[in-house]
């Protein structure tokens, strides 16, 4: 029997979730993840009540323009630089985010990549594949870089960036930050965290971890100039956004041996990455992944669908979902829960 509400999820989910949907709305899923043009997302977009969309998946005004029906967006993911809050709010659209259920996983992540990074671990393995492990090796070959006992940078100091600070603890680490305002003395004490002016971060930081979201103040937060300042000792993690980095000046920065190394997650106009950085051996690469455990990514996607179901006036949060990003769009299309 068919529903009151049609929903759109444009990539696979897990079918758990998606049985979860289907309880109340009915639900078109796209077979497979792909880079829509706003041509195709509009005609998606066209008939359905509310959509479940990834951060491929750029919803703006021009998107949403003669669409009367569509009355929630559910991003899948805490960031959502995809999704122009304003021109949804204006056409009476809510939209939700995921957070807080992906901030340990993101955090680990970032650990894993500086690691990685610092200790050449991607390197070593790829060497070893190659069967180039014959004996005959120096004491003093795959030299990485120390993580314990030193500085930890962290730019942008939200839910991740303190999950991040946190960790330090156990590697003996100092922790300092930057992000626009300070934290509270108490969460501070708790990250055992001291806030730094970005420059000085540049300069004290052993190693700097990107934690902040995309906009156009940070857009290229750390460029050519920055990356200048930074220790050639250093490795940078950037698990935030493409575009927060310039890629083409860390890939030079890299490759002059300013820079020890890099663990990159997220790449300026992914999926394509930068064929210079693809070619460096100090860099460790990963396909956005950070989110990426069983569990977490469950929790996103069923979180996802919550917050659609809740918007759209059904299941146990009717009315108010979870995490709802534009309070003001509530109530401005006919006919809203
Ligand atoms: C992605 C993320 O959503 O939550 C975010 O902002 O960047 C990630 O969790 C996920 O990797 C899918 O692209």
């Amino acid at each position: 029997m068919s529903k009151s509400h049609s929903v759109w999820v444009s990539r696979p989910l897990f079918p758990e979730v998606l049985a979860t949907l289907a309880q109340y709305v009915d639900v078109s899923v796209e077979p497979k993840e792909s880079k829509r043009t706003p041509e195709q997302l509009r005609a998606k977009l066209a008939h359905v009540d509310g959509a479940i969309v990834g951060l491929g998946d750029r919803i703006d005004a021009g998107v949403l323009a003669g669409n009367r029906r569509l009355r929630a967006i559910a991003n899948l993911g805490v960031g959502y630089n995809n999704l122009d809050v304003p021109a949804l709010t204006a056409a009476g659209i809510v939209a939700t985010n995921t957070p807080d259920v992906l901030t340990q996983t993101t955090a680990d992540y970032a650990w894993a990549l500086l690691l990685a990074a610092a200790r050449r671990v991607c390197s070593a393995e790829r060497w070893l594949r190659a069967g180039r492990w014959r004996g005959g090796m120096r004491f003093d070959d795959w030299l990485g870089v120390d993580v314990h006992g030193k500085t930890l940078g962290i730019l942008g100091m939200g839910r991740i960036g303190q999950a991040v600070a946190r960790r330090g603890a156990g590697f003996d680490m100092k922790v300092i930050y930057h992000n626009r305002s300070r934290l509270p003395d108490a969460v501070e004490r708790e990250c055992r965290a001291e806030w730094v002016e970005k420059s000085e971060l540049l300069k004290r930081a052993d190693h700097l971890v990107l934690v902040l979201p995309y906009n156009a103040q940070s857009h290229h937060a750390i460029g050519a100039t920055e990356l200048e300042h930074m220790k050639p000792t250093a490795v940078l993690v950037n698990i935030a956004r493409g575009g927060i980095v310039d890629d083409a000046a860390l890939a030079v920065a890299l490759r002059e041996g300013r820079l020890a190394a890099a663990g990159l997650d997220v790449f300026e106009g992914e999926p394509s990455v930068n064929p210079a950085l693809r070619e460096l051996d100090n860099a460790v690469l990963s396909p956005h992944i950070a989110s990426a455990s069983a569990d977490t990514r469950r929790a996103m996607a069923q979180l996802a669908a919550d917050n659609l179901l809740a918007a759209l006036g059904h299941g146990p949060n009717a009315g108010h979902p979870p995490s709802l990003l534009n309070p003001e769009a509530r109530g401005r299309r006919t006919g809203e829960t």
